[in-house]
Parts: structure tokens; C-alpha cells; sequence
């Protein structure tokens, strides 16, 4: 064996080359990389004795892409591109051995191979989209033609990993090779590929399939009709199908042209920055600086959730999905029996879809105890409470908790705002109490906010966390205040977004600029969405605020047809002239002349105080990171990945122009918009949240 680099080895197994990479965590193409497997395949070219080549890597994964880390930086060492050209170009076949991932530029140095063999479990993709990028190594070329056009297009705009069998099948893998003996494998294919004399396929050369694409604009043009939806905003969708397009319409040489340039054009733009900022923001936001990774940890082997209700049923099928049993606890048979019908609805449902088996709806279920006595919940290791937000049933349902659920047990509120400490005191084991915040639809949205409690202990924070990344949550880390990190900023948009519209905005107005700023809705149609009930009561309302007013009238959102917007038949909303008439009514009573307000200033009053409620989040120490605010508000708030969430937003359009605003409105209209202090600080240093360590 011949060490070729520190992470590059190369052997000669009877006349095979093997060229081993190991570069843990998962072997990206770092320039390091790059050189060894250049070097090592030139040696091997070069030793008379070698009649092919095999490319394996070491340790969990085949190559997963560049370097990510690199991005952004002056390049060193052998480029991409010329690794795959001494690897297309052999003379000698050579063979890529793929377990693990095979993804980005991975995948695409596996395509300039003449031949691939993989391990069934081993995946392929091109996930460069979910960083704002392209593939920029000939992905987008060589993809197509072996794939075909209309395979590659959801490749390369879903990012999806394919499974080895299915890759098999559309060849892009040539063979599989068993579980656990992909070397042995991959040598005795190349043996073969020597001994019959085989072509070197070169994927450039494979025009069939591109061939006959060429002269059917309709399969792109379909393509982003049915995905437009899907794609709002984004840009790297669009510059995948363009470099797709080009495989069909361009020559080799001239389509790869056409994706580089679309591939720098990506790189240096705004949205790849921020999508490659999230991408490490969600591997950061698990690091816990003072709960270390090797923190012992409780096991988890039966959850109690207390409510059957929306969010108690939602939060109970993350973890029968995990195959952890659940007992759910309601107050009235008929509570809970519709709670327990909804869960087996909805899995149905799933199944209908063909997204889940039937048997698997039934093993799900089948995890489930429904009861209507806290006492069941005595030997389950970590209990939930999701019912009725109001501290006092809080209050009694710990209390009662603490003297049925043994010893050493977790306890978690679901609150999305109360004060987790003052909970926590109703017992006499608060070292053991939390917050754990889910979002509704609990099974379906991604985040949780795990609120540490002022003597929560390091095992029962390091177990939560353990159990969310269990469950297929994104979990952020979050202290005690009102609101914690999600509510308590949202409550700032929301407060400008109703000052607006008495200041002369239209609710549609302030919904249309946050849509386009790219949210999924703007706050009064998700005002609408939720129902503009939630909270209101008839006896205590007293025509205060246009909300109450719309709910006096029966306009309760969604749900009567009617809310801030009329609906029709199908959902579909219109301004209301009878919103606009109470909101003209209001001005008047309330003496403001409304003025005419700009889009600029609708989002800058929306987002700015937000921002900096975050940089007083930080300062407080409420959040570890700005990185997991932004987190925060991608998974549970709908904000788009691709403006890197609100703290990035900041950073990206300059703090001193945040602060210069909230100063400007400070004087213009008082507290609201006091400026956090660590925001003064970062402005008066020239520096951003992300260079906060
Ligand atoms: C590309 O290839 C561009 C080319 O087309 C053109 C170039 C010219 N780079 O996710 P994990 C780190 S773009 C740097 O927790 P898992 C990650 O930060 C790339 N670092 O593990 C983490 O570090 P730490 C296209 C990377 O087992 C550690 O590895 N490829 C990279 O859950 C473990 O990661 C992709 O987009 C990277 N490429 O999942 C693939 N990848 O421990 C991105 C990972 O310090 N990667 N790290 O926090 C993945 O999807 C997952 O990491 C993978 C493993 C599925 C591979």
C-alpha cells in the first residue's frame, strides 16, 4: 500500500488499483481530496502493472459533495473539474465503489467513472439545490444522459437520494454489491470488465436519451408549471432546469459551459449564502456549549402525552412513528375517543396517499393506550402536557404529575408561553421539568423548542434533545421569557402589522409584501387561517380592536367563510369591503388620518423589530446562537430558507441600517421600538450577529 496523501492511499490487489479515500466525517472534496485522488489515480495510470482502477472511500460514506466549508474562499489545490478529467480520460477503466452517500460532487465524480457498483443500502443524489446551487461538476450534463431529462429535472430540483436498487434500475449504478463486502465486490467487477474486454462508457458520449428530448420544450415547460408552487421565490430550481434544458439542446462541451456559469452565478448571490449558512446553522444548533456531547442520558422507552386534543394527538404520532409506545391522557371518554379516531384518520389517510402501508397505520396504532386517569401515566419516562394554555390548569396537572410519575422521570410542558420555572415549582423535582414546544400541526412541522427551566439538569436537556433528533424534529435550545424565542418576536410583527393598518395599510397590503418577501401567508390571512377566535371571549368583548369587532359580527376567520377576507366556496380569499369599512371606522373614531404607506416600509416595520427582539434574545442569553434563532423561525414561522432567516436578513442588509430605524421610529413613536443594547454595541463595533461566538 502506498500512502498518497495524508488522506489518499492507493494498493495494486492483482493487478486491480484501488484508490482509498478517508476523510471523516464524510470524505467532501477538500483540496486535500481533490489532490490525493488525482495523484492516485495518475500513479495508477501510470504503474504498467494496473489494468483498472477502483475509487473507494473509508469510513460511513462515499463522497458527499464538495467541500462546503471551502465555498466562498480562494480555491487551492487541484479544481474538480480536473480530477474528473484524469478520471474520465483513463485508459484503464475505472470502477467507483459506493456505500453510504454518493451526493453533489461525489455523485458527480461516480458519473466521469466508467462504471459504478454500490451497496443496496447506498444512495445517490445531486443536493446541491438545497444549498442554492447547481451541480457544478457536469452533474447537469452527465445526469440527463443516463437517467434521461425528466428523471434528472426532479433530481436536481428535489435533491432527493435515490436508492441504490432504483438507481440500479435506471442505470446509474451498474451493479450492487453485497452488503459489507463492497471492495471484494468492486475488484471482482473490475476483474470482469478486464477480462471481457469492456467499453470505457464514457457518460459524455451517451446522447440517446438527450436526443430524444431535444424538440420538446413541453417537458420543461410542464415541469415548471406543475412545480411552480413549490419552487415560489427560489432560484436555484430555475438555474437546474435551465442546465438541464442545455443538456438536451447544447453539445457536451457548450452545456457545461452554460452550467458553470449558472453555478457562479448561484454561488456568489445572496440566497446559496444564506442556504449554505442554514445548512451549518442546523448542525450547530444540536451543540449545547455546556451540556457536552457524552452528557448521560435518560432512556426514553414510554412517553405520556396529557390532551387528545390537535396538538396532544399531534405531538403523541411524532413518537408512535418512532415506534415508541404512547399513552395519551384525556378527561371525558368522548374526548379522547375522538382524539384517538383523529390519529387513526389521519395515518389513513397517509396510506391512502401511498406515502405509509396499512399494516404500518395498524403497528402504529397499535403502540397507542388511550386512558382517562393521570395514574396510567406512573412508569412512563417523560410526560407531556399539552392541555388548555392557562397557568393555573398548568399549575394542577404538574402538581398532580409529580406525585403519579415515578421518580426520575421527565416532565415537559407543551406551553408556547408560559413561565416554565413557575410551572416547574409545583413540584418538588424541577431539576426534571421543561418546556417542550411543539408547533401544529405537531406531526408535521419540524421544529421544538426545548425551554431549559432555571434548575433543569444537563442529562434531562441532553435526553430531550437525543429524542427530538429521534423523532425528526429540529430542536433549538431556548431559556424562559415570554413567548420564548418564536412567539415572543412574532408578537412583535404582529403589533406593527395592526399598527399599520390603523395607520393607513390595508391588512392586505401588509399580507401581500410579507408574501412576496417570500412567507407562506402573511400574518392576517394566518390570523384568518387559525381563527380569529382563539382567545376571544362574547361576554368580555367590548368592540376594542378590529379583531373583536370582526368576531362580533361572526367573522371568526376561515371557518365562517368570512374574517379579515371574504371566502368563497372553495377557500379562496378577496379583500372584504366590510373589514375595510370597520377599519375605516376605526381610524375615524380613533382621530388618525391614514397615510399612505409604502411596501418598503410595511416590511421594514414587520421584520426590523423583530430583529431586534432577537438581539435582545441574545443579550439576555435567552438564545445560544443567532444562527438558532434563525432556525427558529425557518422550521416553525414559515420564514424563507433562502433569506437565511431574520438574524442572517439583518446581518445581509446591514445592522447599522436596522438600529438608524429603530432609533428613527424610537422618536417618532415611542417604546416600542427601543433599540437593544447589543444591537448599539455590534453597530458601534462594525460588526454582525454571525461574528457573536
Ligand atoms: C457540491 O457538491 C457542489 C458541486 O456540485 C460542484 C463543486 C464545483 N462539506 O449531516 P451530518 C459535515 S455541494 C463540508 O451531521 P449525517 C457536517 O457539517 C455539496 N462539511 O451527518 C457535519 O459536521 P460537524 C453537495 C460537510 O450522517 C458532519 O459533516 N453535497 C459536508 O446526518 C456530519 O454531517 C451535499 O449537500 C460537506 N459537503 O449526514 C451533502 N457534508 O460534525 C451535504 C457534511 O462538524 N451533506 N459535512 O457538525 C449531507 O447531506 C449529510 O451530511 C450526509 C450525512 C447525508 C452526507
Amino acid at each position: 500500500m502506498t500512502s498518497i496523501n495524508a488522506v489518499t492511499d492507493l494498493s495494486n490487489e492483482n493487478e486491480i488499483a484501488v484508490v482509498t479515500l478517508n476523510s471523516p466525517p464524510v470524505n467532501a472534496l477538500s483540496a486535500t481530496v481533490r489532490d490525493g485522488l488525482a495523484a492516485g489515480v495518475k500513479q495508477a495510470i501510470a504503474d504498467p502493472s494496473v489494468k483498472a482502477v477502483v475509487l473507494i472511500c473509508e469510513g460511513k460514506t462515499f463522497i458527499a459533495g464538495a467541500d462546503i466549508g471551502e465555498f466562498g474562499k480562494p480555491m487551492t489545490g487541484t479544481s474538480l473539474l480536473d480530477v474528473e478529467a484524469v478520471i474520465e480520460n483513463s485508459p484503464k477503466p475505472v470502477i467507483a465503489a459506493i456505500h453510504g452517500t454518493a451526493l453533489g460532487g461525489g455523485l458527480e465524480v461516480a458519473l466521469c467513472a466508467h462504471y459504478r457498483v454500490a451497496v443496496p443500502s447506498a444512495k445517490c443524489g445531486l443536493p446541491e439545490v438545497n444549498i442554492g446551487l447547481l451541480p457544478g461538476a457536469g452533474g447537469t450534463q452527465r445526469l440527463p444522459r443516463i437517467v434521461g431529462p425528466e428523471a434528472a429535472l426532479d433530481m436536481v430540483t428535489s435533491g432527493k437520494h435515490v436508492a441504490a436498487r432504483k438507481c440500479l434500475e435506471t442505470g446509474l449504478i451498474d451493479e450492487l454489491a453485497p452488503e459489507g463486502g463492497l471492495r471484494a465486490a468492486a475488484i471482482a467487477f473490475a476483474k470482469r470488465i478486464v477480462a471481457e474486454n469492456r467499453p470505457l462508457k464514457k457518460l459524455r458520449e451517451n446522447n440517446a436519451k438527450v436526443d430524444a428530448a431535444r424538440g420538446h420544450p413541453e417537458i420543461f415547460a410542464n415541469f415548471r408549471k406543475e412545480n411552480a408552487r413549490r419552487f415560489r421565490g427560489f432560484l436555484a430550481p430555475e438555474y437546474n432546469i435551465r442546465c438541464i434544458e442545455a443538456a438536451v439542446n447544447q453539445p457536451f462541451d457548450e452545456g457545461l459551459k452554460t452550467e458553470r456559469k449558472l453555478f457562479m452565478e448561484l454561488m456568489t448571490g445572496p440566497q446559496s449564502a444564506a442556504q449554505r449558512y442554514v445548512f451549518f446553522a442546523e448542525r450547530q444548533v444540536w451543540k449545547l456549549p455546556d451540556v457536552p456531547g457524552d452528557t448521560p442520558e435518560i432512556p426514553v422507552k414510554k412517553v405520556g402525552v396529557i390532551g387528545a386534543g390537535t396538538m396532544g394527538g399531534g405531538i403523541a404520532m411524532n413518537f408512535l412513528n418512532a415506534g415508541i409506545p404512547v399513552t395519551i391522557v384525556e378527561m371525558e371518554s368522548q374526548a379522547l375517543d375522538r382524539g384517538l379516531s383523529v390519529i387513526r384518520r389521519n395515518y389513513e389517510n397517509t396510506a391512502k396517499k401511498g406515502r405509509m402501508a396499512m399494516a404500518d397505520v395498524e403497528t402504529r396504532m397499535a403502540l397507542l393506550t388511550g386512558s382517562l386517569t393521570l395514574e396510567d401515566l406512573a412508569d412512563c419516562d417523560m410526560v407531556i402536557e399539552a392541555v388548555f394554555e392557562r397557568m393555573d390548569i398548568k399549575k394542577d396537572v404538574f402538581t398532580r404529575l409529580d406525585a403519579i410519575v415515578k421518580q426520575g422521570a421527565i416532565l415537559a410542558s407543551n406551553t408556547s408561553y408560559l413561565n416554565i420555572d413557575e410551572i416547574a415549582a409545583m413540584t418538588k423535582r424541577p431539576e426534571f421539568v421543561l418546556g417542550m414546544h411543539f408547533f401544529s400541526p405537531a406531526n408535521v412541522m419540524r421544529l421544538l423548542e426545548v425551554v431549559r427551566g432555571d434548575k433543569t439538569t444537563k442529562p434531562v436537556i441532553a435526553t430531550v434533545m437525543k429524542t427530538a433528533k429521534r423523532i425528526g424534529k429540529i430542536a433549538a435550545l431556548v431559556g424562559v421569557c415570554p413567548g420564548f424565542v418564536g412567539n415572543r418576536m412574532l408578537s412583535q410583527r404582529q403589533r406593527e402589522a395592526q399598527k399599520l393598518v390603523l395607520e393607513g395599510a390595508m391588512p392586505w397590503d401588509v399580507d401581500r409584501v410579507l408574501y412576496d418577501f417570500g412567507f407562506p401567508m402573511g400574518p392576517f390571512a394566518m390570523s384568518d387561517l387559525a381563527g380569529l377566535d382563539i382567545g376571544w371571549v362574547k361576554e368580555k368583548s367590548s368592540s376594542s380592536t378590529i379583531r373583536e369587532v370582526l368576531c362580533e359580527m361572526d367573522r371568526r376567520g376561515q371557518k365562517t367563510g368570512a374574517g379579515f377576507y371574504d371566502y368563497d366556496a372553495n377557500r379562496k380569499a378577496s379583500p372584504s369591503p366590510v373589514t375595510e369599512k370597520i377599519i375605516h371606522e376605526f381610524r375615524a373614531k380613533s382621530g388618525i388620518t391614514p397615510r399612505k404607506i409604502g411596501d418598503e416600509e410595511i416590511l421594514e416595520r414587520c421584520i426590523y423589530p423583530m430583529i431586534n427582539e432577537g438581539a435582545k434574545i441574545l443579550e439576555e442569553g435567552k438564545a445560544i446562537r443567532a444562527g438558532d434563532i434563525d432556525i427558529v423561525w425557518i422550521n416553525g414561522y414559515g420564514w424563507p430558507v433562502y433569506r437565511g432567516g431574520p438574524m442572517f436578513y439583518g446581518d445581509l442588509i446591514g445592522l447599522d441600517k436596522v438600529l438608524a430605524r429603530m432609533k428613527q421610529w424610537q422618536s417618532g413613536m415611542g417604546g416600542d421600538f427601543k433599540p437593544s443594547a447589543l444591537l448599539e454595541k455590534l453597530v458601534a463595533e462594525g460588526k454582525k450577529f454571525r461574528d457573536l461566538k
